[in-house]
């Protein structure tokens, strides 16, 4: 008898599923994935997003979008990207990228794909590991401090706004 519910429930769950992102409510950060035109470099495109979020959130939407939290593997990228966000008047703003060592401190990884990072843009002295009010930084963002759009790690449940891509 058991069974026979155990199949009927997920019968019912597995018929269900096409219609779970209609019945699912829409994730309580604004979507505003074309609130900003999107910047092509390469094969990627890169979409700034303007509302704010920790990174594991900011991580979720993006992935909810069907996109990735950005990855940045190259300074041509780098310089694009810092070219994109001081263009959409948002110089001043710190952006959460998709690299973090949760998994393993001090071993920096894109996690969208696994890939250790191997172009980095640290500014002096970063990751440095920080912590604060009990977290220590593991998450990477970008900010334009020197007009360079250099990295830091910062811990990852402050509110920063982020930059998908896909
Ligand atoms: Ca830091």
């Amino acid at each position: 008898m058991f069974r026979l519910v155990l199949a009927l429930v997920v019968l019912a769950v597995a018929s269900a599923a096409p219609y779970l992102d209609q019945d699912k409510p829409r994730p309580s950060l604004q979507a505003n994935r074309l609130a900003v035109a999107p910047l092509r470099v390469g094969s990627k495109r890169y979409f700034l997003q303007t509302v704010k979020s920790n990174w594991y959130r900011a991580n979720e939407f993006c992935n909810y979008q069907g996109m990735r939290l950005a990855t940045i593997s190259s300074q041509e990228e780098n310089d694009k990207v810092a070219k994109y966000i001081r263009n959409s008047g948002l110089g001043g703003e710190y952006f959460w990228i998709g690299a973090s060592d949760l998994g393993e401190r001090g071993k920096y990884v894109w996690m969208s794909t696994g890939e250790p990072l191997e172009y980095t843009n640290w500014l002096a002295g970063e990751p440095n590991h920080l912590t604060d009010n009990g977290e220590v930084e593991h998450c990477v963002h970008l900010f334009d401090q020197n007009l360079d759009f250099t990295w830091n790690d910062k811990i990852c449940s402050i509110y920063y706004n982020f930059i998908c891509e896909m």
